[in-house]
């Protein structure tokens, strides 16, 4: 097995965290996306969707999309489980998993991806190019926002995300409060169920994978 990985990109960040809290460890190539090596003919060959992470099998298979990765991992190592346990838990734990993707990361990919000169002609990652759109700056800002605040609710009476278990989806969301400050949204200060929930996270080992 072989991820492809990049250290300072946050989709990858997610399935690091994930190995940390399972103590797996998997041989990972760096790929690194600053210096376009994501369109480099050795990594197309390889892994012809051009974004990281992705996780090469012995048998040739690639998997791509983080939640993708995650799973089959779960799959073969089923504890501690990061999915939940029950047929609630698992459901809880996927609406906040898509929520989070959705609603969070999409929303602060759209922001950074329309304004930053780098990702001129790159607003989307993958094979095909994109202009950029610069209206959905703003409003990717005001939906990560927006994220922000059902996030906060979501927390209200709870340790973690999904209830009183750990999951994929603190991970998710956790990575995708810090990637929000990219674009310079921050929780505000009345925000106090992030900030108690952001520092639980910080504190576990797997924050600095
Ligand atoms: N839906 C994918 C998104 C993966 C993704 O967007 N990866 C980014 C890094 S965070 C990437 O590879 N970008 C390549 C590029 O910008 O060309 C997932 O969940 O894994």
């Amino acid at each position: 097995m072989k991820l492809f990985d990049f250290e300072l990109a946050p989709n990858p960040r997610r399935v690091r965290m994930y190995l940390a809290e399972k103590g797996l460890q998997i041989p990972s190539v760096q790929i690194n996306l600053r210096q376009g090596e994501q369109f480099h003919v050795a990594f197309k060959d390889e892994n012809p969707s051009m974004i990281v992470p992705a996780l090469a099998l012995d048998d040739g298979t690639l998997i791509t999309e983080t939640m993708a990765i995650c799973r089959y991992l779960e799959a073969l190592h089923p504890t501690p489980p990061l999915f939940g346990s029950t047929p609630k838990e698992q459901a809880i734990v996927e609406m906040w998993s898509r929520r989070a993707e959705l609603e969070g990361f999409m929303a602060v990919a759209e922001a950074l991806r329309n304004s930053v000169e780098r990702f001129k002609d790159r607003a989307l990652p993958g094979p095909r190019n994109y202009a950029q759109i610069p209206a959905l700056v703003e409003r990717g800002k005001a939906r990560a926002a927006g994220f922000l605040e059902d996030l906060e609710a979501g927390l209200a009476g709870k340790t973690w995300l999904a209830g009183e278990f750990f999951s994929v989806a603190d991970i998710t969301a956790y990575v995708v409060v810090e990637f929000a400050g990219w674009v310079e949204v921050q929780p505000a200060d009345h925000q106090q169920n992030i900030e108690r929930w952001r520092a639980a996270m910080a504190a576990r080992p797997s924050a600095s994978a």
